[in-house]
């Protein structure tokens, strides 16, 4: 519950924005919260009996977005969740030339993420998701242009496209150069 008024009478004005009831007894609920706002969780039962125990409750603490771009500061990193929702529809035969695959992995929204090795040698990239129809590509140098999104002169070195949806690339790379990752969906992560 969002907002609202709790008192000894009850909670009054408030807005339901999440709730899960079912017989299952662990329970994961999830729901996007705003800062500065005042959130009631409550926690009740069907019954009988009239009360129950539980080992813990925990609430996780909420996680910005991450941008359309991303400039990785450092190997190994790890991008924690989030949609291309939102991140809108820039890479694609327009915008990438070369293009890396299928054309047809690039009709979606999208996000790009640019990083730099410091040491020569192979790398993997795991992409864990529950989207299918899903395409990673790797780009080697090449000049990015941040206004328009466009990548150009790139080399094309890895890349999976195909129905599954957790994805895993190898490749090797180079200390110094700049690589381009982009994850041009044909269906919204
Ligand atoms: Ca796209």
């Amino acid at each position: 519950m969002r907002g609202g008024s709790l008192s000894g009478s009850g909670l009054t004005g408030s807005t339901c924005i999440a709730y899960l009831q079912n017989s299952s007894t662990s329970k994961t609920l999830i729901a996007n919260v705003s800062a500065g706002q005042t959130y009631y969780l409550h926690l009740d039962a069907w019954g009988p009996p009239d009360c129950g125990d539980f080992t813990e409750l925990t609430i996780s603490a909420p996680t910005p977005p991450l941008p359309a771009i991303i400039n990785v500061p450092s190997l190994p990193y790890s991008s924690g969740s989030g949609p291309t929702c939102g991140k809108g529809d820039k890479f694609n035969a327009s915008t990438l030339s070369p293009l890396c695959g299928n054309s047809s992995y690039y009709n979606s929204e999208d996000m790009m993420w640019i990083f730099t090795p410091t040491a020569t040698g192979q790398i993997s990239i795991q992409l864990t998701s529950s989207t299918t129809w899903t395409g990673l590509v790797v780009y080697q140098g090449g000049t990015f242009d941040p206004t328009t999104n466009t990548l150009t002169g790139g080399s094309c070195i890895a890349y999976e496209q195909s129905p599954s949806s957790n994805k895993t690339l190898r490749l090797c790379v180079q200390a110094g150069q700049t690589y381009y990752g982009a994850l041009p969906t044909v269906a919204l992560l």
